[in-house]
């Protein structure tokens, strides 16, 4: 791929119609260099004689994809000097294109999103394409529209719904922002430019109105109605995102162009705008946003001229929890799949999981009918291996128990062709274990997904040192396909994930024993962004869980493992979690948990049988303290994960926190010191504010 700044280019027609056209793939991204030549261009236009009217367009069926994001990071950075893009929109969008003198007319195929809507928005009128995406997505990157946006969407459609676009950043399509009234006109692909020619001819000649956006007030509803509709969006951002500032500052913003006009609401937004982008939460997420397009770029594997292969046919063995969910995923994204039991009836039961999944996702409205009995049309059962003999990748999820997987892996290599991928979704047996009575070990693969594994965003692809890049490719597309992030690691114990986790809840138990408060530390650590704390995790995995899979770890890392006796002490009693309605909290019928009195007697039980005494500093922490040490001990986990060439790169990690365990990905921040306890060659890491 070359690497273009990015252009635009006029051209003008017959009929006096300029056309500028916005250059730089993929997506027609806003760089500066294409900022600048957006206003040259409409200058000029404005400039020549021969020009009545003026159509903007994107390059190959794409509006544009919004502001560059690659060039957040020069913003960022305090030592270079680089314009600032609320007040250099203001300067081409509103000054330039609205306050034209001359029609501009935005003709919208592919996608008009963030900053490349607001240079739509900013035109006179908008025909878009049935199927073009128009949104303003900013928000997801921890700041606000920055070209006008803020001003010119509630004036087009009104608050309500512009709230509502700019605080999901989901964005319409083409058939409903008509009803919207947020663009003019529907026209097909082929006759788009032809009728935003048409379309902008007509508003010179007064046979349509020449709207500038900004000035607009009838869609507005009336003050009132704004109030309550701001008050009501704030208590609701507040509630649900209460770690970001970034939502209520969108809001000011908009509520200030309300009262004050847009002229002072594009000010607003421009100065807002530029304090955002230097916030710690935009930093993360725009980190978090390459990281995540970053994780299936592997040194010596996808660099190499390789493509991936097609995949036709997929094997999943064992129906249970993970092998149903697996197959659910792979039949939601057209793989044909045979899912193998051992015998009739937990095939059934296999399927009959499946079944359930996709049911679920009819009954919540994301799916249809019709899509429900496509899907599971896809799905074949079986209890032999006679039908395997066009499968192109098995994934194998059976119960961990090496014998077995060998057996299994030693039929596979009959039964399968010679170019079939062999993946494992084992977490806790050596892949080369499971190979080792195969001549096949180049295509042996981890495919490690997280329960359940239709909806988990994450899959760790595991490496051996003998499996083919070939087959990583291959797995890495899959992964793609079926919508999970892949994460390529190399062997370990508890891989990427759980590798980083175990201090996670380790840290919790060592200081409960040594007298910190128990659902302090849930509380604070949920309420610094983590779905839940970590004792309330173990209740949903289940002590029995918890126990095989800790000892996976005081076994390979005895010098840092914390053997606490909290847990087994409970089992004694019949608590072993949610799953027995009583683990570290109680459950009513409704699985809502609460704190539970009774604790206290085991966690003192504990202590004396490991001869700890309480640490009066322990017992009053504040939150900051609570969090460090709970997430610190997790940072140099990362670390060591990383300097052992576990993990390709850091970000990789990143991701694998925030996708597997829901860490929060406004926290992710540049991190730009080595870690202190571990001298880990990187700049970028895991880290807590
Ligand atoms: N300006 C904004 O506020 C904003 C916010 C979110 C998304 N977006 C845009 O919307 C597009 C679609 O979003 P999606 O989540 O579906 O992403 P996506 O990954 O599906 O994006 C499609 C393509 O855009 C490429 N891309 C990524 N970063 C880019 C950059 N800085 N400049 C140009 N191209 C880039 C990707 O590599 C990918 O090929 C994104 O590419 C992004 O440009 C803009
Ligand atoms: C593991 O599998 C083998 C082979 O199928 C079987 O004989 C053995 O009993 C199993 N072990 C356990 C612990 O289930
Ligand atoms: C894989 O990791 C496990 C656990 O650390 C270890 O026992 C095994 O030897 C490793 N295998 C390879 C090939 O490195
Ligand atoms: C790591 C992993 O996914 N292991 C699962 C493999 O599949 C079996 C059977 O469904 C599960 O019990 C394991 O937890």
């Amino acid at each position: 791929m070359k690497s273009s700044k990015g252009r635009t280019t006029l051209e003008v027609g017959a009929d006096g119609v300029a056309i500028i056209t916005i250059i730089n793939p993929p997506v027609n991204s806003l760089s500066f260099d294409v900022l600048n030549s957006l206003k040259d261009s409409c200058e000029q236009a404005l400039g020549r004689d021969d020009v009545k009217a003026i159509v903007v367009t994107g390059a190959q069926g794409k509006f544009s994809g919004g502001f560059d994001i690659s060039a957040f990071g020069k913003i960022q950075d305090k030592s270079v000097t680089a314009p600032k893009p609320g007040f250099v929109s203001l300067e081409i969008l509103s000054d330039v294109l609205a306050a034209g003198k001359k029609p501009f007319v935005a003709a919208i195929d592919g996608l008009a999103l963030g900053g490349g809507l607001e240079v739509a928005l900013a035109c006179h009128a908008r025909i878009s394409t049935p199927n073009a995406q128009l949104g303003l997505p900013e928000l997801q990157l921890g700041v606000i529209p920055g070209f006008g946006g803020t001003q010119a969407l509630p004036r087009l459609v009104g608050i309500a719904k512009a709230l509502e676009m700019m605080l999901t950043s989901k964005p319409v399509k083409g058939e409903e922002a008509l009803s919207l009234c947020l663009v003019d006109a529907l026209a097909s692909p082929n006759e788009l430019v032809s009728t935003a020619r048409r379309w902008a001819l007509d508003i010179l000649e007064r046979k349509r109105p020449w709207v500038i956006t900004y000035y607009k007030t009838d869609k507005l509803e009336p003050l009132g109605e704004v109030r309550e509709m701001l008050k009501f969006a704030r208590d609701q951002v507040r509630k649900r995102a209460p770690n970001l500032k970034h939502p209520l500052v969108l809001i000011d913003v908009i509520e200030g162009g309300v009262i004050s006009g847009a002229r002072a609401g594009l000010l607003k937004e421009a100065e807002a705008f530029q304090g955002l982008v230097e916030s710690d939460t935009c930093r993360s997420l725009v980190h978090i946003f390459f990281a995540q397009r970053g994780t299936t770029k592997v040194p010596r594997v996808t660099d190499v001229g390789l493509k991936p292969r097609k995949i036709k046919k997929v094997a999943v063995l064992g129906g249970g929890l993970m092998g149903s969910g697996i197959a659910t995923a792979l039949i939601l994204s057209n793989y044909p799949v045979i899912l193998k039991e051992v015998n009739d009836m937990f095939l059934q039961s296999g399927i009959g999981r499946v079944k359930a999944n996709l049911q679920s996702r009819v009954k919540k409205g994301k799916m249809s009918q019709e899509k429900f009995e496509k899907a599971l049309s896809l799905l074949k059962g079986a209890v032999d291996y006679e039908n395997f003999r066009d499968v192109d990748m098995v994934i194998e999820a059976v119960i961990e128990n090496v014998s077995l997987k060998q057996q299994i892996f030693s039929d596979l290599e009959k039964f399968c062709p010679s170019h079939c991928i062999l993946a494992s979704n084992t977490s806790t047996i050596d892949l080369d274990l499971i190979g080792e009575k195969t001549r096949s070990q180049d295509r042996i693969i981890g495919a490690h997904f997280f329960s359940p594994a239709h909806v988990m965003p994450l899959l760790e692809i595991v490496r051996t040192q003998k499996t083919s890049p070939q087959v990583i490719i291959d797995l890495l597309d899959v992964g793609k396909k079926i919508k999970k992030t892949p994460v390529m690691v190399g062997n370990c114990t508890g891989f990427a994930v759980n590798r980083m986790f175990f201090p996670y809840t380790q840290a919790a138990f060592l200081l409960v024993e040594r007298g910190a408060a128990i659902y302090q530390i849930d509380r604070v650590i949920t309420k610094f962004g983590m779905p839940m704390g970590p004792f309330r995790l173990c209740d949903l995995v289940g002590f029995g869980v918890a126990i095989a899979t800790g000892g996976q770890f005081v076994l390979n890392f005895p010098e840092r493992t914390y053997k606490t006796m909290v847990i087994p002490l409970m089992q004694e009693d019949k608590r072993a979690g949610e799953s027995t309605r009583r683990g570290f909290y109680a459950y009513d019928e409704k699985r809502k948990a609460s704190p539970d009195p009774e604790i206290k007697k085991y966690i003192d039980k504990a202590r004396e049988i490991s001869g700890v005494t309480i640490d009066p500093k322990l017992t009053k922490l504040s939150d900051k303290d609570i969090v460090e040490m709970i997430f610190f001990p997790v940072v140099n986990e990362a670390c060591r994960v990383l300097a052992e060439g576990i993990a390709v790169k850091a970000s990789d990690l990143d991701i694998s926190a925030v996708m597997g365990m829901g860490f929060p990905p406004y926290r992710v921040q540049l991190w730009n010191r080595q870690s202190p306890a571990y001298k880990a060659n990187t700049d970028l890491l895991l880290a807590v504010s």
